[in-house]
């Protein structure tokens, strides 16, 4: 543990009791509190974490027999961190979890404030729809739920499908703005010809005038999935085009094309490929990171903290924690965090360890 940078003072008697008429009156010394409020670095309450897909798997289809996605809203288990168990967060900042629809099954319309992002972990055919346009789903495609969109998701394919939710909700609750409702007949209709997001916004071309529109200046991209085939490809063509960065391997994140910015206003998506045998550099950043093997098998050294990880596992670290990772055979990582949110704000700080 770091020294405190700010000592606090000795309590004396006279102290003490002049504290407890403070409190009497809604009021404390702050000079008794500035050690713990103001840090010389951060001091996340969140600890590494993994979850490992094989374990949790069985308890998901268990869910799946005890309560139906009806029932349950959206039947999903709640990643929750180690160190601030029953806050729902895996982060101080993000909520994630892996949510199960059976086939056959389709979840009631809703919206809320808190934006959310959906990584396809198990099974094809699935579909999400957000604002009246169907997506189908297969692993690793990237999807995006922005704020106050109504959304609702169905499996119309023979398998379980199960994807890894993150949401923003630990953001959109410490500002107080949250608002949710359903929609009002139910289900909401198919109102677009599916695909027709990804034409207009995800192949270099944006509509005609694009930049004029209100939705430009939204912080969310117009673009509704980014389908993992698509972003197999590019991580291919630049493996063989080149060896990628020490520490990061072939590193891309996923962009609104309207601003060149992070595909959402607090959630950034990273895709990363690490070669075969690659062994990272270490490097920091503040925005503690959540991250899903979608291919291969490896290890993260976080801090002091070993995590193994195989395609399907999610894992997480905290700000300002050390990472550096090792892969067996060639893999995959996505990762995801609130980077945008705190560069918006000023905050964000990156370190290379070496
Ligand atoms: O799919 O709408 O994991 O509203 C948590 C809240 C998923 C969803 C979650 C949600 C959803």
């Amino acid at each position: 543990m770091e020294p405190a940078f700010f000592i606090s003072p000795e309590v004396t008697a006279q102290r003490q009791e002049f504290y407890g008429r403070l409190n009497g009156k809604n009021t404390a010394p702050l000079w008794e509190a500035l050690a713990r409020l103001v840090t010389p670095e951060p001091r996340p309450a969140c600890v590494p974490a993994a979850w490992s897909y094989d374990e949790l798997r069985p308890l998901l289809m268990e869910a799946g027999r005890l309560i139906t996605a009806q029932e349950a809203e959206r039947r999903v288990l709640v990643l929750e961190n180690p160190g601030v168990r029953g806050l729902s967060q895996i982060t101080q900042s993000l909520y994630a979890g892996l949510q199960l629809v059976l086939p056959g099954e389709v979840t009631s319309t809703h919206r809320h404030m808190a934006s959310a992002i959906r990584l396809i972990v198990e099974g094809s055919g699935a579909y999400t729809a957000v604002d009246g346009e169907r997506t189908t789903m297969h692993p690793g495609d990237f999807i995006l739920t922005p704020a106050w969109t109504f959304h609702d998701h169905g499996n119309a394919s023979p398998d379980p499908v199960v994807w890894l939710d993150v949401l923003d909700v630990p953001i959109v609750n410490l500002f107080d703005t949250s608002f949710a409702e359903h929609y009002p007949d139910g289900t909401q209709p198919v109102t677009e010809t599916e695909g027709a997001s990804g034409l207009r916004y995800g192949n270099n071309l944006l509509p005609y005038g694009y930049e004029n529109r209100a939705q430009a200046r939204g912080a969310a991209s117009p673009v509704f999935t980014y389908p993992y085939a698509q972003t197999r490809s590019v991580l291919d063509g630049l493996r063989r085009a080149g060896a990628g960065d020490p520490r990061h391997g072939i590193k891309m994140q996923f962009s609104n094309p309207a601003s060149g910015g992070f595909a959402m206003p607090t959630i950034a998506a990273f895709v990363q490929s690490l070669p075969a045998g690659f062994a990272g550099l270490p490097y920091r950043s503040t925005d503690a990171t959540i991250y899903c093997a979608l291919e291969g098998e490896g290890r993260t050294q976080a801090g002091a903290t070993e995590l193994h990880w195989k395609a399907r596992d999610v894992f997480m670290l905290p700000s300002w924690c050390p990472v550096s990772h090792f892969a067996g055979p060639e893999s995959v990582l996505f990762s995801f965090s609130d980077r945008p949110a705190q560069q918006a704000l000023g905050l964000w700080r990156e370190q290379n360890i070496d």
